[in-house]
């Protein structure tokens, strides 16, 4: 079976998940200025390790979480395990730079494992490969991130080899203390040839010898599920070992589904937040996403065959903030009545209409009808093939009408909406 065959078989369950948790946290929630504080206010390494010395999540309760996760529909997880700064929610035996040296004495990870495998929910662990803590990283006195100075990158005294070995040992560690892991999701390379020769080199597949680590995490966790942000081009007809299984978008696919130079679909996922910042920051109600926002970007991945990872940032006390639970638990309310279009669902071999999208599985057809303004609508491409039309929330029928010219409507399938509310009644099923 070729790499192509390998990763189809894989990611079954991720393309019938469709819906994820993304967790941004870490000692960044404590300044409360997003995940990149310390590189963006080019915090000194000893001005940021006091809130190494603070961190203390007295109400970390990821029993909470992943009971938030489940009533939103969310079927897998990806919590930061490490992100650039270098801080380990978990106890690895390679730094002290973690949280049980923290004043919680926790392995945070290991709770958050724990606490979302209860809930059946598929376990995902984010890893920065960079890494502005750890000694042979290169530093550039208090610029924290390589992609800021050229000059001094060069100067730098740092040895890349034990940084290697050191991020390696690491992700073994993680898939070996924690049981049976569904997703790695690795952040970020540049595997561009333009960037041979310059500060970015170092950021590629190949100095993070990733195709070693690949080996290495198919041998402990051969199902594993791996994101394509270890570098490599997953769009070969035989895609390079370490381009991963699902490509990482965080924008969304404008033209549709994620293919590879032979036109086959790639598995992909769009990653996003719910506000405006990965990491805990004391956002306004008003900067967050609109529960109808959320379902609609939900529904047009889907419909372009991709999956969504939407973001939550827990404060530095351990709390999902309230805006957050708000959305997700409005957002559960739709999946209850609507799950059937989304989990297993793709993309429609019809065109998009112009009143929402289709998402469809098998010959089930499920109509999302965003437009306010149409009384009636027709399928178009279904003309004279549509036998009935239910709300899929509650099954009750959708009145084919015939059309303003008298014309059999058999011919011309328009379907009357009558009263129907956006979201929890309009997405409908066509048989
Ligand atoms: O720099 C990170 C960022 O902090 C965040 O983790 C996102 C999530 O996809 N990834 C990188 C930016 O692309």
């Amino acid at each position: 079976m070729g790499l192509f065959e390998e990763r189809a078989k894989r990611t079954e369950w991720f393309l019938e998940a469709r819906f994820g948790m993304f967790i941004h946290w870490g000692l960044y929630a404590i300044p409360a200025r997003g995940e990149w504080v310390k590189s963006n206010e080019k915090i000194t390494a000893e001005d940021y390790d006091s809130y190494f010395e603070e961190f203390n999540p007295v109400r970390y309760n990821p029993k909470e979480w992943a009971k938030l996760a489940k009533e939103a529909g969310m079927k897998y997880a990806v919590l930061t395990t490490k992100h650039h700064d270098g801080f380990c929610l978990f106890d690895s035996a390679y730094t002290d730079y973690k949280s049980t040296n923290t004043k919680c004495k926790r392995d945070l990870v290991r709770e958050y494992v724990e606490a979302f495998r209860e809930e059946g929910i598929k376990i995902g662990f984010y890893y920065s490969l960079l890494d502005w803590h750890h000694p042979d990283y290169p530093h550039y006195g208090d610029r924290q991130h390589p992609m800021r100075d050229e000059e001094s990158f060069k100067g730098a005294e740092h040895n890349w080899k034990n940084y290697v070995e050191y991020f390696h040992n690491q992700v073994r560690e993680l898939l070996t203390n924690y049981g049976k892991i569904d997703i790695m999701w690795f952040d970020f390379s540049y595997d561009n040839e333009r960037l041979k020769g310059t500060e970015f080199e170092h950021m590629s597949g190949e100095t993070w010898k990733a195709k070693e680590l690949v080996t290495m995490m198919r041998e402990l966790q051969p199902d594993i599920v791996i994101d394509n942000r270890l570098g490599g081009d997953a769009r070969k007809e035989e895609p390079d070992l370490h381009a991963g299984d699902f490509v990482s978008p965080e924008c969304m696919m404008p033209d549709g589904d994620a293919l590879d130079v032979l036109g086959r679909s790639i598995p992909w996922e769009l990653c996003l937040t719910l506000n405006e910042n990965w990491g805990y920051v004391r956002n306004k109600a008003w900067e967050y996403k609109s529960v109808e926002n959320v379902i609609h970007m939900l529904v047009e991945c889907v419909s372009k065959n991709g999956n969504m990872l939407i973001n939550v940032g827990p404060n530095a006390k351990g709390e999902i903030p309230k805006e957050s639970i708000g959305i997700l638990r409005e957002v559960g309310e739709w999946m209850k009545g609507n799950s059937d279009s989304i989990y297993g669902c793709g993309k429609s071999e019809l065109e998009k209409p112009e009143w929402g999208r289709y998402t469809q599985r098998g010959n089930m057809l499920y109509a999302h009808i965003y437009d306010r303004r149409v009384g009636a609508f027709r399928f178009p491409g279904l003309e004279g093939k549509v036998k009935k039309v239910r709300f899929l929330e509650d099954g009750s029928e959708l009145r084919l009408v015939r059309p303003w010219n008298g014309e059999d409507h058999k011919k011309d399938a328009f379907v009357e909406l009558e009263n129907a509310k956006l979201y929890d009644e309009r997405d409908t099923v066509i048989e």
